[in-house]
């Protein structure tokens, strides 16, 4: 795939901009009105990036030549481009605000659609009015989501970011790891007679999520001593109604939704239960036109005008033609203090392969950057001293509110200050002359100027982008994550391969199967590499 004309005509453009420093396309005055965009009330400033207006246009011709409009409007429609698993990918039919009907295999699946959002806002309703009583008689006062991967992480991230949104006599908490210490945490702090459980598996068999589950139904149990009560604090959300029954959970308050909402794809279906109960039904129907609005712009607006196209083509530039292997989250907003875990999933789950959607391994180009990041100003105090002076290139998206979502703006005069400072700081460097003068105007001698100096230059050049909006509501939420969906999309396309199976995370699970009941029998019984025997030695001799 790399010798496309468009391959190659990218890789000319990076040998000529490899030499020529960010600062140096700056000398452009016009350059943040080139290069920078508004959609849906978020402005995405690319300009600090090693790009001019011949990059970047060859980067749409790539877009152009992948066939992006015409993958977009494939994965709309409802066709099955994921093809591993033969499903349709359509989390924006979940928030589709037209009149048009959205079809699967012969079915408008819109009507379905409406219905589960509309069984969610009654439901919720009850809750938030204190009509849903417990088993007592109480009304609820906590929420325990009890979820992993794309059934945790999507209504976490949203829950926290939306702080200023919640009903103020309502607690939610996130359980999903394994380790029983999480749970036996969020236990403590529940009332049995006030707590309701949303227990959300999509394919309802997840050992985590049904390990926990049961530890939480029967510390339920252990109070109630009556499982008729089961059904005032466990809901479920599922795909499964037969598993959900088994569980004890009666179907009537089971939350469906399909096969064509990818687990990490899924917090505007019903995995968004909790969100909507915490948020309240206008909310979440806030957050639902948000990313609708994001859609539109997707789907409508021209490659060299698009949000997500440009975004997508600027990472795909790094790591293909720079050689970048990481992509930096760093959300000036701290209600997004789970966005870069968020994303984490939603790109490396959904572009982490090395197989073309053919079926050919990839060998000539690399596909998903590793994603990390943290708030900013704490990663500021933490890693941004490699960003700043160590030797990777490693582009970042700043995430920056213009306001907080907090009471008092008082913070946010300086929050915004570190924010630009970091990503000029970035971009420009300071040069050996720069730092000369610094050193200088702190006093400092010559023989200690010239000791220092080495140590305290910037070399700059560090690319970045800035996101920036006025203040977190739910429909900036919406968009802003819809953005980033979007965003996996079209690079997928532009590399080539299928963005929505996962079968990268079977392995690990049909292993830990083998091993599990040599493990609860405390004894080596199979065939395994020297490592593993030697560990679960250990385990079974050395730590009992
Ligand atoms: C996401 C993945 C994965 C999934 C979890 C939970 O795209 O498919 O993270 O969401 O494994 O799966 P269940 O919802 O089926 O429990």
């Amino acid at each position: 795939m790399n010798n496309s004309p468009a391959w190659q005509a990218l890789t000319a453009q990076q040998q000529r901009l490899a030499s020529i420093h960010l600062r140096d396309l700056f000398a452009d005055e016009q350059r943040f009105q080139k290069f920078s965009l508004k959609a849906c009330d978020i402005v995405l400033d690319f300009s600090k990036n090693r790009l001019d207006e011949a990059a970047l246009a060859a980067l749409f011709a790539l877009a152009q030549e992948r066939h992006t409009p015409q993958w977009i409007a494939k994965q709309f429609s409802g066709e099955k481009i994921n093809h591993t698993e033969n499903r349709a990918v359509l989390h924006t039919a979940l928030r589709y605000q037209g009149q048009q009907p959205i079809v699967v295999d012969g079915e408008d699946v819109m009507p379905k659609v409406r219905a589960v959002l509309n069984h969610m806002g009654e439901f919720s309703e009850q809750v938030r009015s204190g009509q849903w009583r417990g088993y007592t008689g109480k009304r609820i006062k906590t929420l325990v989501n009890i979820g992993i991967g794309g059934s945790d992480l999507g209504p976490k991230m949203v829950d926290t970011a939306l702080e200023a949104y919640k009903h103020p006599q309502l607690q939610s908490f996130y359980v999903s790891n394994l380790d029983a210490l999480h749970i036996q945490q969020v236990l403590k702090a529940c009332d049995p007679e006030t707590s309701l459980f949303i227990i959300a598996s999509k394919t309802f068999s997840t050992q985590e999520t049904l390990t926990n589950a049961y530890t939480a139904r029967q510390w339920f149990l252990n109070h109630a001593q009556n499982e008729a009560a089961i059904e005032h604090h466990f809901v479920a959300v599922s795909t499964n109604a037969a598993l959900v029954e088994k569980f004890g959970i009666n179907t009537n308050n089971m939350f469906g939704f399909w096969d064509w909402v990818g687990g990490r794809y899924s917090l505007w279906s019903a995995i968004g239960l909790p969100l909507v109960i915490m948020l309240g039904r206008d909310n979440f129907h806030a957050l639902l036109k948000g990313a609708y609005a994001m859609d539109v712009h997707f789907q409508t607006a021209p490659l060299a005008r698009n949000m997500p196209v440009i975004l997508g083509l600027i990472g795909l530039w790094y790591d293909n033609f720079f050689n970048a292997s990481t992509q930096a989250i760093l959300p000036y907003d701290y209600a997004l203090q789970h966005l870069p875990a968020y994303l984490q999933q939603l790109e490396m789950e959904s572009n982490g392969k090395r197989t073309h959607r053919n079926g050919a391994s990839i060998a000539d180009m690399k596909t998903c950057p590793v994603i990390w990041g943290a708030a900013g100003n704490n990663g500021q105090h933490a890693f941004y001293q490699l960003l700043h002076q160590g030797q990777h290139l490693i582009p970042a998206d700043f995430i920056v509110a213009a306001q907080s979502q907090a009471d008092n703006q008082s913070h946010q005069a300086a929050v915004l200050a570190n924010a630009l400072a970091q990503t000029q700081a970035l971009m420009a460097g300071r040069n050996e002359a720069e730092t000369r003068q610094q050193l200088q105007a702190e006093g400092l001698s010559e023989a200690e100027i010239e000791h220092q100096l080495p140590h305290r230059i910037f070399a700059g050049n560090q690319p970045s982008n800035t996101l920036l909006y006025k203040k977190l509501t739910p429909e900036i939420l919406g968009s802003l994550i819809a953005l980033y969906e979007h965003k996996v999309f079209v690079q997928s396309v532009c590399w080539d391969i299928n963005a929505y199976d996962q079968w990268g995370v079977e392995l690990g699970k049909q292993m830990a199967a083998v091993l599990l009941p040599e493990i609860e029998a405390r004894q080596v019984q199979g065939q395994h590499d020297a490592s593993t025997t030697g560990l679960l030695k250990q385990i079974f001799n050395g730590y009992d």
